[in-house]
């Protein structure tokens, strides 16, 4: 693959969830050698450091939102962060949770829109995290981010979502845990989204290399959304949320795999890493090596492939 400016932006964003522990997650990456790997494979690399939210209200008791004004203000950074740094290279967020693609989503969209681009989003995750704050029963916001990116209603207090990802723009990779608003709400979108038992009837390449090619046709931008949760927790235990019956390590690399040769992806979260629920490092290693797979990492250089 062509050689890519990749900025590393740590976001070690806690608030999106109850259990604590996400905010490790960048230095986690670090320490498994992220920047390395991505300079060995040609890459230039530039580590933003870890960024911090910026001052907010104190947290109000009066909702059943978890820290919603932390959760605010991480947008209000994110989003100026993602949209900036688009214009220099390739944005890679280190979380932190999930609540960080509220910010990195919708201002890659931001900037996607000022180049009169098409966003696109591939989120791999066991979960839709299409609430809204109204929706969401946890109270959690890690579980609203794709809501707040297509504009549905509810987010009061956020930032206004300037860009809004069309529902077609979006596929969902590895379901397996869906919260009855969300199924009601998904089914009536355009998403393309695809449950295990359908990744197992078809194999995983199958729906992932159809979205590619739809992303190629509309000359899209491609952010790529990766929740270690998508992974089968015996390969990925450092999760809150473990999910049995997730992706296997091949079936991890293989997408990251059809992404390189795609050449499509313009921005990458690596989000819900909990570095303390982790063994000897694994999880962090295992998303490293898939990040590297994603941005060149082979056994064999293979022709670059069309997905037109
Ligand atoms: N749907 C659940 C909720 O909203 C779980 C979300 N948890 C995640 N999402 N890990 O990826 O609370
Ligand atoms: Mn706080
Ligand atoms: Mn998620
Ligand atoms: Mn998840």
């Amino acid at each position: 693959m062509t050689s890519k400016h990749c900025i590393i932006i740590g976001a070690p964003v806690d608030s999106g969830k109850r259990r604590a522990g996400c905010l490790m997650g960048p230095d986690s990456y670090r320490t498994a050698g992220l920047g390395d790997a991505l300079q060995d494979l040609g890459h230039s690399v530039k580590d933003m450091g870890n960024l911090t939210p910026a001052n907010h209200q104190p947290e109000s008791e009066s909702t059943h939102l978890n820290q919603l004004n932390e959760t605010i203000s991480w947008t209000h950074r994110l989003i100026r962060i993602a949209e900036d740094s688009m214009e220099h290279g390739l944005p890679i967020f280190l979380g932190g949770d999930h609540a960080l693609a509220l910010g990195s989503v919708a201002g890659v969209a931001n900037y996607a829109a000022k180049k009169k681009r098409p966003q696109f989003v591939l989120w791999l995750d066991a979960h839709s995290d299409f609430h809204t704050p109204q929706t969401t029963d946890s109270g959690n916001l890690h579980g609203t981010p794709l809501g707040y990116v297509t504009g549905r209603d509810g987010f009061t207090g956020f930032p206004a979502v300037t860009s809004p990802i069309p529902q077609e723009n979006i596929c969902i990779l590895g379901l397996r845990s869906v919260d009855h608003a969300e199924r009601e709400a998904l089914q009536q979108t355009a998403i393309r989204f695809h449950d295990m038992r359908q990744i197992d009837e078809t194999g995983i390449s199958k729906p992932l290399t159809d979205f590619l090619a739809h992303v190629a046709e509309q000359n899209g931008l491609l952010h790529v959304s990766l929740d270690v949760d998508f992974l089968d927790p015996s390969i990925a235990p450092a999760v809150g949320t473990t999910v049995p019956g997730g992706a296997t390590m091949r079936e991890g690399h293989l997408v990251m795999e059809l992404i390189c040769d795609s050449g499509l992806m313009t921005s990458l979260d690596l989000v819900e890493l909990n570095p303390f629920l982790d063994e000897r490092g694994r999880t962090a290693q295992l998303m490293v090596d898939l990040a590297a797979s994603a941005l060149g990492r082979r056994v064999f250089d293979r022709p670059t492939r069309s997905f037109l």
